[in-house]
């Protein structure tokens, strides 16, 4: 039997916030929560010039318990200045994720090299000065520059720029682990790599198409728009392996009668097996092609390949569909049907996705059923990534990522009077190896927890013990400062958005980028500006000459400069004067005309992957109390899970491994063991198992999607002992 588990939203998302206020003092986290400044967690957007807690089409009170955990956490107090004294290494390698985030905020630059017992204090010049005759020492091909999503694009810009003037192209951001995928296959598709439709979309569609993603966790206020579709009699199919109760119904906490009594989310729920969706969604095609319901006039004069395509999905037999995506016919049918009889349909997907081998052809297949349905290329429909940190999108826009466009490359250096350099830079997982083999001799990271986030965790600690330098920009401790330290290990302390004493901008999931005013540092303390930090290397490491990077510190320079340099980007450079917030011009898609060479969209035949049946796969996923590798509550409220060292597992593969519920095991899998795991019952779909991330990364092995250069994290085969 599963465990009593909560249902999604509601009252406890209002006690908790009611406690967390007590702890920071009510009237200044309100009065945070309101400040104009975009909001920290993920990229649904909110905040910006309109004030906080009002999103994109102005809509006040939005509520969401992430970001009053993340604004909380940011405003707890700092280290204190003798912690690094009485805490040496091996004490720090012993914190878990959430003691790591418990500790405060990081208010004084400290080093730690190789040998040392502790890390030390030091002061910014020295600091800065270490770093900067280290960078002029090295092979620029042999330093890499990695970028969370959290940053602001003034930041980002600065440093990928920084990078290539220095003579390197490794550059990489967060989203190879996370929507790489999405981008992949969305360009290959349509031409664009972003949501082809904004949230009044989410307005005007009648069904939503749910698949691999978990929002009542992970995107809340995407909750209301769901509970809203349903209210005004529109469906919502919810593809997840798990039964997640936020999914089922949600209590909306602005809402006075979805707060007492809930909204019914799914209409439809289908428990496929970890990465069947592919089968999955190929099954659609099959079905929607044998019931006469693909919309052949609007693939022949709006894409190209849909005749293989649909070929494929014609040769392959119902058996190898149902096996291979673990969803009966029967229920293919009724999906079929359902998008079939839509006026507009959304189709909408995270990590469930993208977290696969097969992450690129995933989207594809979506894609294609999008595209047979007539979905895409109209007001109410078409294809949203539910994204994940609140600026990963801006930062790739921006050009944080190892391949510029050849426009933006050319605009940067007509801008920068420099020539940048034609090597190729590494995605996230081949730096990683690159350090592994010791061809690395530097690593930056603007933010994020890239140890924490690699799969195989012991390989990813030689890795990146291996590199000479590493400077971490961080706010917060996190166990990859410990795990993920280099011989030399610098983390400088920064201020968070809200925090900055210049304005800073964010691109939403929409497409939307937001003017964020800014404020005054939350603790005492040593704190600079990401963009600061970042000119004052730069200055010191080539000059101020072509590049004056003194004068880049002011964001308004930045902005002009992004705003010359990226296209769709021109109203950056005066937003300070207009206080305009825009919509990036040609993401959006409300015409069936698309970006592609050919102006049509494309599909593409997407072949059934070989699952490994005779193991349980793996799911790593995210608990309610956690944003990434932070986290902030060991348990999982909506799910019923006590703690992290949990395993979920259906009550038939408990029984046929003869467990009981609450039994202790251990978890084996293609990289290396966990011990003591708890057994938890639970509705998920038997075959299938889930652990949180970041702790199961020990397990992963890293199987890369070779297109997006994602590993397969929600499909990890294990074997468990009792
Ligand atoms: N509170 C909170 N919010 C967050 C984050 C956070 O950690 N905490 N992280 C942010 C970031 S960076 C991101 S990328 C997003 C992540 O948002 P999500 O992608 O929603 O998060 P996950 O927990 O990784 O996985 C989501 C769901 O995918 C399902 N799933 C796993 N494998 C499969 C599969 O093979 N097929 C299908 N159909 N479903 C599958 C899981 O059961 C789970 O419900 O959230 C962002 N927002
Ligand atoms: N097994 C498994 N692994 C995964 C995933 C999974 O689902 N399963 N998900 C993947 C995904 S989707 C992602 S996006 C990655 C996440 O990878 P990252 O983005 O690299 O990791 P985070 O955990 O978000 O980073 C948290 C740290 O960022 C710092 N930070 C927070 N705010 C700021 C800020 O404003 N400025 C600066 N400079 N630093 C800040 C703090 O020090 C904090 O500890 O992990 C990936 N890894
Ligand atoms: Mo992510």
């Amino acid at each position: 039997m599963a465990r009593k588990t909560k249902p999604g939203g509601g009252w406890q998302a209002i006690r908790y916030t009611l406690d967390r206020a007590m702890e920071v003092g009510p009237l200044r986290l309100w009065q945070r929560m309101r400040s104009k400044n975009a909001c920290k967690t993920c990229a649904l957007g909110m905040g910006g010039m309109k004030g906080g807690m009002v999103n994109e089409a102005g809509h006040f009170p939005e509520v969401c318990k992430k970001s009053l955990q993340a604004q909380v956490a940011d405003m707890k107090g700092a280290l204190s200045a003798t912690y690094f004294d009485e805490h040496s290494l091996q004490d720090l390698l012993k914190l878990t994720p959430k003691q790591a985030e418990d500790q405060g905020r990081i208010s004084y630059p400290v080093i730690h090299e190789e040998g040392d017992t502790h890390f030390k204090a030091i002061d910014w010049e020295a600091a800065l000065k270490l770093i900067a005759d280290r960078l002029k020492a090295t092979d620029p091909q042999r330093a890499a520059f990695y970028a969370s999503g959290r940053s602001s694009n003034e930041a980002a810009f600065l440093l990928h720029s920084f990078a290539r003037v220095f003579g390197t192209n490794h550059t990489m951001n967060c989203s190879y682990y996370c929507h790489q995928a999405s981008g992949v296959g969305l360009k290959l598709a349509l031409g664009t790599g972003t949501a082809t439709v904004d949230l009044d979309d989410l307005k005007k569609t009648d069904l939503v198409f749910l698949i691999g993603a978990n929002p009542a966790s992970n995107h809340p206020r995407l909750m209301t728009q769901l509970a809203n579709l349903r209210a005004r009699g529109g469906e919502i199919i919810v593809v997840n392996p798990i039964r997640e109760s936020g999914l089922e119904v949600f209590h909306v906490p602005s809402q006075v009668k979805s707060y007492f009594f809930g909204s019914k989310i799914a209409s439809l729920y289908i428990q496929p097996l970890a990465g069947g969706d592919a089968a999955f969604l190929v099954g659609l095609l099959k079905e929607l092609d044998e019931k006469g319901w693909v919309k052949k006039e609007f693939l022949e004069k709006f894409t190209e390949g849909h005749e293989e395509a649909l070929d494929y999905a014609r040769s392959c037999s119902w058996n190898e569909v149902v096996r291979g995506s673990g969803v009966d016919k029967e229920t293919i049918a009724r999906t079929a049907e359902m998008l079939h009889e839509s006026k507009a349909a959304i189709f909408a997907w995270a990590m469930g996705i993208t977290h696969h081998q097969w992450g690129v052809d995933n989207v594809l297949a979506l894609c294609n059923v999008a595209l047979a349905t007539g979905h895409v290329g109209r007001e109410g429909a078409g294809l949203m990534p539910i994204r994940g940190h609140s600026n990963v999108q801006g930062v790739g826009s921006i050009g944080f990522s190892p391949a510029l466009q050849e426009g933006v490359k050319k605009a940067l250096e007509h801008a920068y009077k420099k020539e940048l350099p034609t090597s190729a830079g590494y995605d996230t997982f081949a730096m990683m190896e690159a350090a592994e083999k010791g061809e690395l001799d530097f690593l930056f990271c603007l933010g994020g927890n890239l140890w924490g986030s690699n799969p195989d965790s012991d390989w990813s600690s030689l890795a990146m013990q291996k590199i000479p330098m590493t400077v971490y920009l961080s706010t917060k401790l996190n166990p990859g400062h410990f795990y993920g330290r280099g011989k030399t290990t610098l983390i400088l302390p920064v201020l968070a958005r809200d925090e900055e004493p210049q304005a800073t901008t964010q691109e939403s999931m929409f497409n939307y980028v937001r003017l964020s005013e800014g404020g005054t540092p939350n603790v005492p303390g040593l704190l600079r500006a990401e963009s600061d930090v970042i000119c004052e290397i730069a200055s010191r490491v080539l000059s101020n000459d072509p590049v004056d990077w003194a004068r880049l510190k002011d964001h308004k320079e930045v902005r002009k400069l992004i705003a010359e340099v990226i296209p769709g980007w021109a109203e950056i450079g005066t937003i300070d004067d207009t206080k305009h917030e825009f919509t990036i011009p040609g993401r959006i898609v409300h015409t069936p005309k698309f970006s592609t060479a050919s102006g049509k969209a494309v599909m593409f035949k997407t072949p059934l992957p070989e699952l490994n049946t005779n193991a349980l796969m793996l799911m790593t996923i995210r608990s309610e109390g956690q944003f990434n590798t932070v986290v902030y509550e060991e348990y999982d409220i909506y799910r019923g899970i006590p703690h992290r060292d949990c395993i979920l597992m259906s009550d038939e593969d408990i029984e046929r491994l003869k467990l009981k519920d609450g039994q202790r095991v251990s978890v084996k899998g293609e990289a290396g063991r966990l011990d003591n795991i708890e057994v938890v019952a639970g509705k998920i779909r038997p075959g299938v198992v889930a652990m949180f991330y970041p702790e199961s990364n020990v397990l992963i092995k890293a199987n890369v999607d070779h297109r997006s250069k994602t590993p397969a994290f929600k499909s990890a085969p294990v074997t468990i002992e009792a």
